[in-house]
């Protein structure tokens, strides 16, 4: 990433030409300082959200109803860790490093998604976020795989086909948990009640209301606003939750023949604005739990860093 200079419209002008061509992006090319530090913003705040995305379900792992649970849902912890260890490298790109961007995180001056301050009270909440959480990710994430930035893009190929496999595992735990008893069936309703519309808040604050979004979708960072974003993820999951046999809690949901889309209630916008703002039901514990690992591994980025820093040893000829 080079820094403007004594030519700098001649480098605005040949970035505007790569945006409108629909063409990449890559970390050698100039860019306006704007463009970079939107995406040190949202690459981030994605790879925050995939770490802290790791507790409400890793809470779970001791605490699985059979091995094979057990496994699955191992293996989906393991992939959000992966996730974010893709995005941080896509960000590191941009000229910040991962210290600075986790310092960011636990002091609060990135964020990650809102749905992961509120709390997974039952293993039927493993399969509800499988299948809504990670359901509204793939609606947001498959247009960023063309997004204007290459190793953003690149990224998100991989991390949305690890996606559609964890979303088949949440609507398979309910399937199942939906054919068992009636015990088990209240228990996924009571769960997919609770999710519902704090998956919907996934997608963020209304158009109308969202400062970022026509600028980064001017730049191709973005390829969908939020709401249109919104209503795909709506149309997509009411024939599902048709198929599991759940009500979706929303009194206003129905089809509308004229749209050709899926009317809906309007989300408690209060209330998202107050989970970004750290006042979600555990905002505090996942930052506190955070920070307490993120001190606890010290030992280990010692450890690797100094292995890195030590000299070749020589060897006789
Ligand atoms: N939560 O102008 P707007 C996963 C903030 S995890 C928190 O619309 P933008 C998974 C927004 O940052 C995948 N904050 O912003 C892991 C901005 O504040 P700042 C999570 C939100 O950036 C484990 C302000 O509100 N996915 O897959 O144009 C298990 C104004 O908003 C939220 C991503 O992160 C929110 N919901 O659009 C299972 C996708 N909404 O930064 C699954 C990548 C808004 O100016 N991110 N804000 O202080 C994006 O696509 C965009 O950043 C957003 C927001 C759509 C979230």
């Amino acid at each position: 990433m080079t820094a403007a200079t004594t030519h700098e419209p001649d480098l605005l002008a040949a970035f505007e030409e790569t945006i409108a061509r629909h063409d990449r992006i890559e970390p050698r090319d100039w860019v306006p300082e704007r463009y970079r530090a939107t995406l040190v913003r949202q690459i981030a705040q994605h790879a925050h959200s995939e770490i802290i995305g790791m507790q409400p379900e890793g809470g779970w792992i001791s605490r699985a109803p059979s091995l094979r649970r057990k496994a699955v849902l191992l293996a989906k912890v393991q992939d959000e860790a992966g996730h974010g260890l893709y995005l941080y490298g896509a960000c590191e790109t941009l000229g910040v490093t991962r210290e600075e961007l986790v310092e960011r995180l636990l002091d609060g001056r990135q964020k990650y998604s809102s749905i992961f301050n509120y709390p997974a009270l039952s293993y039927a909440d493993v399969g509800t976020i499988g299948w809504l959480v990670d359901g509204a990710a793939i609606c947001n994430q498959v247009p960023l795989c063309r997004t204007s930035y290459g190793p953003y893009g690149r990224a998100m190929v991989r991390i949305c086909k690890e996606e559609s496999f964890h979303q088949r595992q949440g609507f398979e735990l309910l399937a199942t948990m939906m054919g068992g008893t009636e015990e088990q069936r209240a228990m996924v309703q009571e769960s997919v009640d609770r999710f519902w519309w704090p998956a919907l808040m996934m997608f963020g604050p209304p158009d109308a209301d969202s400062p970022n979004t026509a600028q980064s979708m001017a730049w191709g960072i973005k390829r969908d606003t939020n709401d249109e974003l919104r209503q795909k993820f709506v149309d997509m999951t009411v024939p599902q939750a048709r198929a599991l046999g759940v009500t979706l809690p929303d009194p206003e949901l129905r089809w509308n023949e004229e749209r050709g889309h899926h009317d809906f209630g309007e989300p408690d916008w209060a209330e998202l604005a107050a989970v970004i703002r750290g006042e979600g039901p555990c905002n505090a514990q996942r930052i506190a739990h955070r920070r307490r690992v993120w001190e606890d591994g010290a030992w280990v980025r010692e450890a690797a860093g100094a292995y890195a820093a030590r000299p070749a040893p020589e060897v006789a000829p």
